[in-house]
């Protein structure tokens, strides 16, 4: 009779476990649906670009970030060369940081590389896009399309979706 006694335990489990059980369930679904909107990523050979994002600008803006993961699941170096966007002149890839106290952007120049195996990351006050000469402003909740170049993976098009003015960090999980 000893193999009765599984079931018997899982009669003996009290129903308020169960009911926690279900709410953990529905939470999960939730959260998957929530993912499912907010996560976006593309693919360029063996490269993965993740949740690319940028900012709403006020009016009169000249220059928007534009922000995201870069994977590289080979085994070979590869380097971010270009970017290129219709809602910008010019973009190009930017590094921030401190200089003499203040803080400074330079672009980058020979492009930005991704190690094989390793991953970048395009974020506020670090590595960054800069769309140059705005033609328009970005505003939150749309998303406009961007061409990055990468020297091996070639060239793919990407959306930024555009958060609010005062966002400075995806949240991680949503990648
Ligand atoms: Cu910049």
């Amino acid at each position: 009779m000893s193999n009765l006694l599984p079931v018997a335990r899982a009669q003996a489990r009290p129903r308020g476990f169960e009911q926690l059980g279900l709410a953990a369930f529905v939470l999960l679904i939730l959260l998957a649906c929530v993912r499912g909107a907010l996560a976006h990523e593309f693919k360029a050979g063996d490269l993965e670009i993740g949740h690319p994002w940028s900012r709403a600008t006020p009016p009169g803006a000249k220059v928007a970030g534009g922000y995201f993961t870069v994977t590289n699941k080979g085994s070979a170096p590869d380097r971010l060369l270009s970017i290129s966007s219709d809602i910008s002149d010019t973009a190009g890839v930017h590094e921030m940081g401190v200089k003499d106290g203040v803080m400074t952007m330079r672009p980058i120049n020979g492009g930005l590389e991704i190690p094989a195996g390793g991953k970048i990351a395009l974020k506020p006050g670090g590595f960054h896009v800069m769309f140059i000469g705005l033609k328009r402003q970005p505003k939150q909740g749309e998303k406009f399309p961007a061409t990055l170049t990468f020297e091996k993976a070639g060239s793919v098009t990407v959306e930024f979706a555009v958060e609010g003015m005062g966002e400075t960090e995806m949240d991680d999980h949503v990648e």
